[in-house]
This record gives C-alpha cells, structure tokens and sequence, in this order.
C-alpha cells in the first residue's frame, strides 16, 4: 500500500511527497498520493481532496476552521451510516442466484415463473436469525428466516419464509409480545440472542398454541449446521391460480440438496466463540469456491375439498400438512451463485414484502399472512427511511415498471413528461393502462360474517402435532429436545414457569415431561395442563420431521479439520487431500503456527489455523496427521487436547496417526469404529468414506455425558 516515495527533508518536520506536503508527525511515509493513472479522493460533491489526514486549522496548534466542508462532510455522512436494525431478524446473510423451473405448471397457476421448462429467474436470498440484534452471533437456538426476492418478469415475488414450517402463534396481534418476550429483556438488556431466560418461557408456558413450535425449536433444527443445509418454508397455506381462474392451495418447501445436518448444542456454544460468524463464512466460503448451495422448491398442492377435510385448519399457521399425506412435489431448483459486492446495499437495504406477489399466486386467509401483509411494508418504511426504498437496485423489479407514482424523499425514478396521473387524455397510445387481462386479479373468494374478535374452534388442538413432531424423531433427536428443554429452563430464575412448561409437556408426551422434569430437578410432577382439545394419540409418525432421518450419506459440502505437525507424511496428507477432493467436500489445515508446517519431503504445508483459533468443532470431521517429532509438543498445548477431546464428545470422526496415539490417550478417548487409524495412502479413502455417516452416534451410549 504505502509508496515509498518518502523524502527525509532537512527541517526534520515536513516530509516532500511530490509537489505536496505532509506532516511527518502523523507518520508521513504511510500513505500515499494518487499517481497520474489514478482516480483523485474526492468529496460527495466531485470537488478533488488534497489532505484527508488533517483538518483545516487556523495555526499549527490552533482551531479547527469551520469552513472545512470535506471535513464536515465527511463526519456529517459517518454520523448518518446506520439504518434501523430490522427489529426481528436483524442478523442476516444474502447472496444472489437463479430458480430454474423443471416443468410448466400451467395446470395449476398463471405465474408467468412457473409457465416455461428450464426458464431461469434472477433472485436474491437472505438468510437470517430472529431475536439475536445485528451484531450477534450465528449460532443462536433460533429459527432461521430464508426470505426469497424472485425478479420475475411480472414483478417482484417475495416468499418470505422461516426454516420450521410452523409458528409460533396464531393470531398476529400477538406478534409484539412473543418477540418482546423472546429478545432482551427490556430492564438489563440482556440476554442477547437466547429464549433461555425467564419472559420468554413464561410467555410461551401461558400460550398453548405454541407447544408445536416449541418441539421445533427445541430440536436441532434451530442449530443448523449451515444454512446450506437447512429447509426452508413458506410457513402459510397460499392459493396458486390459473389462468382459468381455478385455484389450487399451496404449501412450499424448500430442499437442501446437500440434505439436512444440524450442530450439536455444546458445539453451538463453542462456535459462537469460535466464529460467531460461521454461517455466514460458511456461504460466503461455498458460493466463492464454485460449490453453489442449491435447494429445490416443493409444493404440496391441495384442493378445498382436502381443506375441508383435513384434520387440522389448512389456515392455521401453527399446523403442517404432514409429506406423507400430501407429498412434496419439487417444482424447480434455487442455485446461490453471487455473493454481494456490498453488504449494507444489498443484504442491509433488501426490503422483503410478504404482500409482493404476482398474478398466478394469491393469499388465504391465514391470520398470520394478512397480518405480516400490513407489518412488512410499514417497517421497510421505518427501516429505509421513505416510501422510494423500491427504487434502490435490490429492491427495484427487473421488469418494466409504468406507475404514476412520484416524488418523495430519495425519488430516483420520477416519470418523465406532463402526465403523471390516469386516466388522461395524453398519451392514450402509449400511456401506461390497466389490463382486466393480463393485471393482478385476487381470487374472488367469497367471505361473509359477522364482524367479531374471535379464534375459530378449528385452531384449539395445541398438542397432537407437537405430539406427532415429537415421536417422530429418532431416539438421539428426542433426547436433544429433553436436553435443549433442561438447559433453557434452568436459565429461568422462577420455579413455577418451569413446571408451567412441564405440565404442557405432559399433553404433548409423558416420557419427555418426565425426562425434563428430571432434568430440572422437580420436587413433583405437576397436573397436566388444561387443554382445550385433547391430544390424538392417532397421528402416524412421519420420516420427513427428522433431521437424522434425511441426512444425506455423502462429505460433500462438509469439512474436513487436519492437524498437522512439521515432519507429516506428505503422502498420506496428499492422499487425504485427494480422497476429500474427490468427495466435495474442503480440507483444511490446523498447525502449532500459522505459516504451516514443513512435510516429510521437504514441501511446505499452508496452514488456515492456528491451533488455539482452529477448535475442532468448526469442523464436520477432523484427522490428527502428527509424526513422531511434532507429538510432543502438542501434547503440551491444551487446546491440542480439546481439539480432540471435543471431536470425540460430538460424535465426530477421527483419522489418526500412530504417533497421535499419546494425544488421543490425553483427550480421554477410547478408541471406537469411529476412530481411523491412518498409515497408508488407501487409509485415508477409506477414512472420508466414513465420514459420510457425518457422525458416529453410537458413541454416545458408551459416554456418560451425552451431547
Ligand atoms: Fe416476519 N417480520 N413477521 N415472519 N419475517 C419481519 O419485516 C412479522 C413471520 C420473516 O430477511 C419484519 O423487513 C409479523 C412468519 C423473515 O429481511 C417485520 C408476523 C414468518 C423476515 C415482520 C411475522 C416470518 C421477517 C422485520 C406475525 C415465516 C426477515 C423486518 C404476523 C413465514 C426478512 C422486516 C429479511 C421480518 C413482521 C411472522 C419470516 C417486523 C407481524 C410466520 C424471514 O415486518
């Protein structure tokens, strides 16, 4: 950066850089002036900027001269670079890409997306937590948001979706309180980023309808392991029409190619510390490297007479529609394939509307739905500061727009011409018109009532889906939400929230309400709580709920953490590098220094991590390639030891070498299946193959603690 241009002058104080002067006191030889073939730094106004290292001063040691207005301007546009965080949600990643659609679905909407085979739409993503504020860390238990901005060719389409495909209340006018009661307390301000505390399970425990989105959450799906390897949801039922003007209901889905994989809650802990930036590092990492994150969108398409016949309200937002009653058809595919070229521009000021949507989809009546569609646009108002926020370039439709709307702060877009109103006699050839045809109808649903403030009887059952959610999981998820369960509960300081949780837990399941009242250390187990519907004990399992049960048997996409000492057999290093290549998935290097380490032939090994920077738990498995030489050393580093001892505690598989033997002795581990002995080149194939287990959880029932 800095052009050694310096020229020590005789009178010690000023330094000659070219034609211009700078003081040496703030370090003169530092920075550096534009050369001929470069831009000159200007100010917002064009005007070129000779000093932007000191302020215009009356006298060497005297007052600043207000007349400064690069200055001026300068802090004044600092002072103003802060938008409002969004107040749920605030945390967020994007990245751009396209949905290619498979097949036409003109059968079932007019949605000009959906009409043509193998078309692509451009779109932009954004992943996001909810309670956490900006600055916090990715790895909270919390639902993920996974809001899609399709630019379609009759304007903007957001699906504005959460990775569980369940709510947590029923009726919008609620939504301020779960969220009050979920963030921060307001009195301390903390806890950041948790539900673990007292108002959000005293919230929850006086609100039945949330018990099925309490088994979500408690489950690991709020810990994903990426969001490459989450699904996603629209959450509500929509009504997708045709161009006959029929209209099919429609839930969708999102499927992660990669399948579905989730951290375990103690490595959660330590990621935050870690890299609290793991997730995002994660997409910005895959969509850099040409490892595209891809999804399929599925549908689960359904008629009224369906509706009418479910079990549950198709309109209640705290209901599935389990796969196995109607299944999923996936209808195209979401490839991410850009990361931005600026975060506050894109990611920051991306303004998501859940009332965009275009002719061919429409709304139900889903409470939620109708609410978020008044809630949406009042905050991006809120958040970007005037109604033209649709002007900026990431929230602009990238199809023609013909609208007479005008002015405004920020107006970037103003119609051009005498005409800005309709109808007109101006310009009837080629004024813009309304077209009974090709416009926006709403489906003419037909709706009568009396006007009431009311919850229907069609929305009271509370527990048979957080029943069925529940048994649903396999033995090692089931216990992860008895845990989960434990630990946020003993963060909450009053005993009778505890038991609240409890007795709803016992419509829901007795051996969980058991186990968490073990957990907890309850004197007594409490009455069952009043339900206004009794749980069905009929409702099937369904394989779709689980996240065990849809992983997928492959290392692709994964992580491979190797640790290396100088010395490492640089054959068995290139065969494992090879072998992890060839399966997808990235290796990369841990050393006692960060420049690396020097192999057994001589060549120089790059290391990505230090060892006390790299901990295991940011990575999917982990292989210890120590020679004899660097084992010593490491057995005197502690976070050597819990690179290891936390691989083993979270399932992981360990490729070792002999000489890692002491280490692992060290770090407690018994050695199990899970464990691979690498000497030869053919071990280390062998050992990425098991790795496509992605862990071993036969361990735990061998282990006392169990994450
Ligand atoms: Fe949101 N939600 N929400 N929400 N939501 C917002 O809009 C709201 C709900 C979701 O990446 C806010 O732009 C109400 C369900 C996502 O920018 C706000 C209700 C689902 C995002 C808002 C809900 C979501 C938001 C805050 C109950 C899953 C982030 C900032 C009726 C289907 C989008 C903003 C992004 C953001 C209101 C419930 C998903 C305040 C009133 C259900 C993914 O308008």
């Amino acid at each position: 950066m800095a052009k050694s241009k310096r020229n020590k002058s005789e009178n010690g104080n000023r330094v000659k850089f070219d034609d211009q002067t700078v003081n040496q006191a703030q370090g003169g030889e530092t920075h550096q002036l534009a050369s001929d073939d470069q831009p000159v730094l200007t100010t917002q106004q064009g005007t070129p900027v000779s000093d932007d290292q000191n302020t215009l001063r009356i006298g060497e040691r005297g007052p600043i001269a207000l007349e400064d207005f690069h200055f001026r301007e300068k802090i004044f546009h600092f002072d103003h670079e802060r938008i409002p965080e969004r107040v749920v949600h605030a945390r967020g990643y994007g990245a751009h890409g396209y949905f290619e659609n498979y097949e036409s679905l003109a059968d079932v909407t007019a949605a000009d997306i959906f009409q043509r085979a193998g078309e692509q739409t451009p779109v932009f993503v954004r992943f996001s937590t909810v309670a956490g504020n900006k600055g916090s860390f990715d790895l909270a238990r919390d639902v993920r948001g996974f809001a899609v901005k399709f630019y379609t060719k009759q304007g903007n389409w957001d699906l504005v979706g959460n990775n569980i495909p369940v709510f947590f209340i029923q009726d919008p006018i609620k939504f301020p309180d779960i969220i009050h009661a979920a963030k921060q307390e307001p009195d301390r301000a903390f806890p950041q980023a948790q539900t673990a505390h007292d108002n959000f399970w005293d919230f929850i425990s006086l609100m039945p309808e949330s018990m099925h989105m309490v088994m979500w959450i408690m489950s690991d799906r709020t810990i994903p392991r990426s969001f490459r390897f989450m699904e996603g949801f629209g959450v509500h039922s929509f009504r997708l029409v045709n161009a006959e003007g029929e209209s099919t209901f429609v839930k969708f889905h999102w499927k992660p190619k990669l399948g579905l994989q989730s951290v375990v809650w103690n490595e959660a802990v330590k990621i935050n510390g870690a890299d609290p930036d793991f997730h995002r590092r994660d997409l910005w990492d895959a969509i850099q490297m040409g490892d595209y994150p891809e999804w399929e969108l599925g549908m689960q398409l359904f008629d009224e007479e369906f509706a009418r016949k479910f079990d549950f309200d198709i309109l209640d937002p705290t209901k599935i529609i389990p796969e196995e009653v109607i299944p999923v058809r996936r209808v195209g595919r979401l490839v991410l394939n850009r990361c931005v070229d600026n975060f506050f521009a894109e990611t920051e000021q991306v303004a998501f509307c859940t009332q965009n949507i275009v002719p061919g989809i429409d709304f139900t009546n889903d409470p939620l739905l109708q609410g978020r569609n008044f809630s949406y646009l009042d905050t991006q108002i809120k958040r970007l500061g005037g109604p033209n926020f649709t002007h900026l370039p990431i929230n602009a439709p990238k199809c023609p727009m013909h609208h007479f709307q005008q002015d405004g702060h920020m107006a970037m877009m103003n119609p051009q011409g005498r005409v800005n109103y309709e109808p007109n006699s101006w310009d009837t050839e080629t004024g813009p018109r309304e077209s009974a045809e090709n416009g926006f109808r709403s489906y003419p649903a037909e709706e009568a009532g009396p006007k009431l403030r009311i919850r229907p009887e069609s929305f009271a059952d509370h527990y048979s889906q957080a029943r069925q959610f529940y048994i649903s999981q396999t033995d090692v998820e089931q216990n992860h939400i008895a845990n989960a369960l434990v630990f946020e509960l003993s963060k909450v300081e009053k005993p009778a929230i505890r038991s609240r949780m409890v007795a709803h837990l016992l419509n829901i399941d007795e051996d969980l309400a058991n186990m968490v009242a073990a957990g907890l250390g309850l004197k007594s187990i409490p009455e069952a709580a009043q339900a206004a519907q009794p749980t069905r004990q009929d409702l099937k399992a369904s394989d779709a709920l689980s996240i065990l049960k849809n992983a997928p048997q492959s290392f692709k996409g994964r992580k491979l953490g190797v640790l290396v000492t100088d010395g490492v057999d640089a054959d068995l290093f290139n065969a494992l590098k090879e072998a992890a290549e060839a399966e997808g998935a990235v290796l990369e290097v841990i050393a006692p220094v960060i420049s690396g380490v020097e192999a057994s032939d001589g060549t120089w090994i790059e290391a990505a991590q230090k060892v006390d920077g790299g901990p295991s738990v940011l990575y999917d498995a982990v292989a210890l390639l120590i020679s004899e030489s660097g084992a010593e050393a490491l057995l005197a580093e502690p976070t050597a030891r819990d690179f290891v001892a936390d691989a083993f505690a979270h399932m992981k598989f360990i490729g070792y070498t002999e000489a890692a033997e002491p280490l692992l002795e060290k770090a407690g581990v018994s050695l199990d299946e899970a464990c691979v002995k690498l000497g030869e080149k053919a071990d280390a194939e062998k050992f990425v193959e098991t790795c496509r287990a992605l862990r071993f959880w036969d361990r735990r029932s061998k282990m006392k603690a169990k994450p």
